[in-house]
């Protein structure tokens, strides 16, 4: 008999899993596909990509399958909406196969190791889902869920192409409005054919159905854990234009002397920081603004004068050094230098002892980000490692990456939604600050001359210097 070995990344640790080929057990985390479901500019490559960046930052492993991709790479057929007319029966032949070939792979990831695949396509006959239902359940035995997405807001819609389908790659040699025109009528060959999910006529699917971005949903049917948290996650975002601001506190006593975690004031450049960060603030004069810190005084110290609500999360508290706490990286690399080399070579899973690992921060964040998604303009002022998780999940950033991005003190983080993604704009306002960021070092371990007493002595002589 066959068995095949797979090794899954699971938020606590790796579990080997045993499974006689084309048989599978019924574990609580077995691999599940998402089939959207909806009309061409309905948002459903938007809810793939998100939903996919908040489940790898959870740690669940997923992947999105876009059959347009697909489509795309099989043919160069396509000259205008005629296209997907419905009795175009050799494009039909075309999209039919590409459907097969993508979730061939679909299966095939999930078989390798994949968590959760995202199969965004239009989905929207109940044929093609049948066929899907066929393939996924039937014949692998993994768990499928629609998430359907209705909307008839015709300025939602023209929003949607215009900002994401006149650019693609099918309208190369088109202009806006000529792009725009096709594209409505490619919709127009989809609806002739398209069928809601319907609780009725395919009552043993389980799905959820999203209407016009969330004013109504529907769930049917939900299997476990999974699909509880997609439900709960897509019934939170939005799509009103916002800006989020990200910055750590002020420079502080203990970051002068190079010792992590702590509660300390603000250096005297630290308070200095606060007060030009207030004044950007004014100056941006931004509508609705909510400020958001941890319960550590050099936060709360740092926004002491804006004017807006404001709100503490011991959430945003920093990374818990454990017995580490409060020592210079020289101290702990002197007195536990088997723990310093471990955290140079697993940085993102290594936990402090008595304290916790950039893994666990992740997990303490999951409530920050679901309730970012739900408001408008937010300032959050928390620090170095708890910005590099949020950061991470904005900018889509491995687990790998996330302990080494950067995040210098007196500088705001501007994010603002475009397309299927965030933008990023460094704000560096002019008062200086020590360096916190300790790259990877080439052997673990090991530590840099910035890091030493000498040196960090000379950089308190200068702070001191500055401040008189
Ligand atoms: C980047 N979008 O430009 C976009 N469009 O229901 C513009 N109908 C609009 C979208 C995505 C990207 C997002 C949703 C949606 C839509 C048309 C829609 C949406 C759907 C469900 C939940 C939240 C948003
Ligand atoms: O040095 C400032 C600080 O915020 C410490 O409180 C914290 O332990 C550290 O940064 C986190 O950065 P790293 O994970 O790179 O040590």
């Amino acid at each position: 008999m066959e068995y095949l070995t797979l090794t899954r990344r699971n938020s606590q640790f790796q579990r080997k899993v045993s499974i006689r080929i084309g048989e599978r057990a019924n574990y609580v985390n077995s691999p599940h596909v998402i089939a959207m479901v909806g009309l061409p500019a309905r948002g459903k490559t938007y809810i793939s990509k998100k939903l996919s960046r908040y489940l790898n930052w959870i740690g669940i492993n997923t992947k999105v399958f876009n059959l347009g991709e697909y489509r795309r790479h099989a043919t160069t057929a396509y000259k205008s909406h005629e296209f997907f007319r419905q009795d175009n029966k050799e494009a039909m032949a075309i999209r039919t196969q590409c459907a097969i070939d993508a979730l061939h792979d679909v299966c095939l990831w999930l078989e390798c190791g994949g968590e959760v695949a995202v199969f965004d396509a239009t989905n929207s006959t109940s044929d093609r889902r049948r066929m899907i239902y066929e393939m996924v359940v039937k014949k692998m035995g993994f768990k499928l869920f629609f998430v359907e997405s209705v909307c008839d807001d015709p300025q939602i819609i023209e929003q949607n192409i215009m900002e994401v389908k006149v650019s693609s790659p099918d309208y190369k040699n088109m202009n806006m409005e000529m792009a725009l025109n096709d594209f409505l009528l490619r919709i127009e060959h989809y609806k002739e054919k398209y069928q809601p999910l319907d609780e009725t006529q395919e009552a043993g699917l389980s799905f959820m159905k999203i209407y016009n971005t969330g004013e109504k949903v529907v769930v049917h049917k939900h299997e476990g854990h999974i699909q509880s948290r997609i439900v709960y996650y897509l019934m939170n975002i939005h799509i009103t234009p916002r800006t989020i601001y990200l910055t750590r506190h002020g420079e502080s006593e203990q970051n002068l002397e190079g010792r992590i975690g702590g509660d300390s004031d603000l250096s005297y450049r630290g308070k200095l920081y606060g007060a030009a960060l207030s004044q950007y603030i004014q100056q941006q004069d931004i509508p609705g603004l909510r400020v958001w810190t941890s319960w550590l005084k050099r936060t709360i110290q740092t926004v002491a004068a804006i004017q807006a609500p404001q709100e503490r999360w011991k959430a945003l508290n920093e990374i818990d050094a454990g017995i580490c706490e409060e020592m210079t990286y020289e101290e702990i690399a002197e007195k536990y230098p088997e723990d310093f080399a471990a955290r140079d070579q697993s940085k993102f899973t290594y936990r402090y002892p008595r304290g916790e690992s950039y893994e666990d921060l992740v997990a303490r964040l999951e409530p920050v980000i679901m309730e970012l998604e739900r408001q408008g303009n937010v300032l959050v002022v928390s620090h170095q490692a708890v910005l590099r998780c949020l950061l991470a999940y904005f900018l889509d950033k491995s687990a790998d990456e996330l302990p080494y991005l950067h995040v210098p003190l007196h500088t705001i983080i501007k994010l603002t939604p475009v397309a299927y993604g965030c933008k990023v704009e460094h704000v560096k306002l002019p008062i200086d600050a020590v360096d916190t960021h300790r790259p990877k070092p080439k052997i673990p371990g090991t530590l840099d001359e910035k890091f030493k007493r000498s040196s960090s002595s000379d950089i308190m002589k200068e702070n001191l210097k500055n401040s008189s």
